[in-house]
């Protein structure tokens, strides 16, 4: 059985050599990237049965992303590359005062040859959490029916909902997001959510008003990110409000969020209480913006204990 699987779209990101516009760079660093994928690595890493549920272009691309899914030890068991279905792309350009920009391409993306009927019943039935985004019914309309299969699929299993709205406005309106993702809320049991994601949904940016919103749904744990200011949690009638945890240095906060989403549903399946949660989740996510990388800076659990001070790190 799987502690949690995950369904989504990977990419391969091409990190900028240098800072500026994206216009006259020109050498990159190829990485992979994907929000749901991120997240899978960060579980996989800190010891969870983690599967990842995708398809991927028949390219020299997708065999990169599905070695790498396969080498962090995530089930791959549900990956298809797709003849005709180029992988998709994703160009990030830096400035100098890091504020960072992504260009997409992924019109023709591998996903939309996964229709509902192709999800297997038995492998989500077989899932403790099943973590899904905004992202997947994001990129075309068809992965909505996708998306809502497979959380009709977890209900009748009793397995967990977990939802990242992860809204990326470069691939829909406020609208068509707003409209989705309210659609979807209602389902979902943990709620992993940025305070900007809920402004556009909810109208609410205050997590406490969020986390009240978000009981009036039926959602039973809620984590709100705030980036630098750290995080606010909710369960079982209690809220948290983790400080922030100093990263060591900033160079790209990209995929920080995965990170810390990956620490919440460590704490959730292991039973812990929502203080030691949060805090190791906030750990988890500063840990990650030190690293240039949407997932390479995610952490092993004995380098989070490292970092809480529970083990001594050797050096030499
Ligand atoms: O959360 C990090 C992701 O944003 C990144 O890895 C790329 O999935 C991605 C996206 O759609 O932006």
């Amino acid at each position: 059985m799987n502690d949690v699987i995950t369904l989504g779209e990977a990419m391969i990101v091409f990190n900028p050599g240098m800072t500026g516009p994206l216009k006259f760079v020109n050498t990159f660093e190829k990485k992979v990237g994907g929000a749901e994928l991120n997240l899978a690595v960060g579980c996989s890493r800190l010891g969870l049965k983690t599967g990842y549920m995708t398809r991927l272009g028949k390219d020299e691309f997708g065999k990169h992303i599905h070695n790498f899914a396969r080498g962090e030890g995530i089930d791959v068991s549900q990956i298809d590359e797709i003849e005709g279905y180029p992988t998709s792309l994703n160009f990030k350009e830096i400035m100098e005062g890091g504020s960072v920009r992504t260009f997409y391409y992924r019109d023709k993306s591998p996903t939309l040859t996964l229709t509902a009927e192709d999800l297997d019943e038995s492998y989500i039935r077989n899932a403790k959490i099943l973590h899904l985004t905004g992202i997947y019914p994001a990129i075309d309309d068809r992965n909505i029916a996708v998306i809502e299969k497979a959380i009709a699929l977890a209900k009748k299993h009793d397995v967990k909902i977990s939802f990242d709205p992860n809204i990326r406005l470069r691939m829909w309106s406020k609208d068509k997001a707003k409209t989705v993702i309210s659609k979807l809320l209602p389902h979902v049991d943990i709620l992993l959510t940025g305070d900007e994601e809920m402004e556009i949904v909810m109208g609410e940016r205050d997590p406490k008003k969020i986390i009240e919103k978000a009981i009036e749904l039926g959602i039973s744990y809620i984590a709100v990110k705030q980036g630098d200011k750290g995080s606010v949690g909710y369960y079982h009638g209690e809220t948290i409000e983790a400080s922030p945890v100093k990263a060591a240095k900033v160079v790209d906060t990209v995929g920080a969020g995965d990170g810390f989403n990956a620490g919440v549903l460590y704490g959730f399946l292991n039973g812990w209480t929502l203080a030691k949660t949060m805090h190791f989740a906030n750990t988890v996510g500063s840990m990650v913006v030190g690293v240039i990388g949407d997932n390479e800076g995610l952490p092993y659990y004995e380098e989070v204990q490292q970092r809480l001070g529970e083990v001594e790190r050797i050096e030499r």
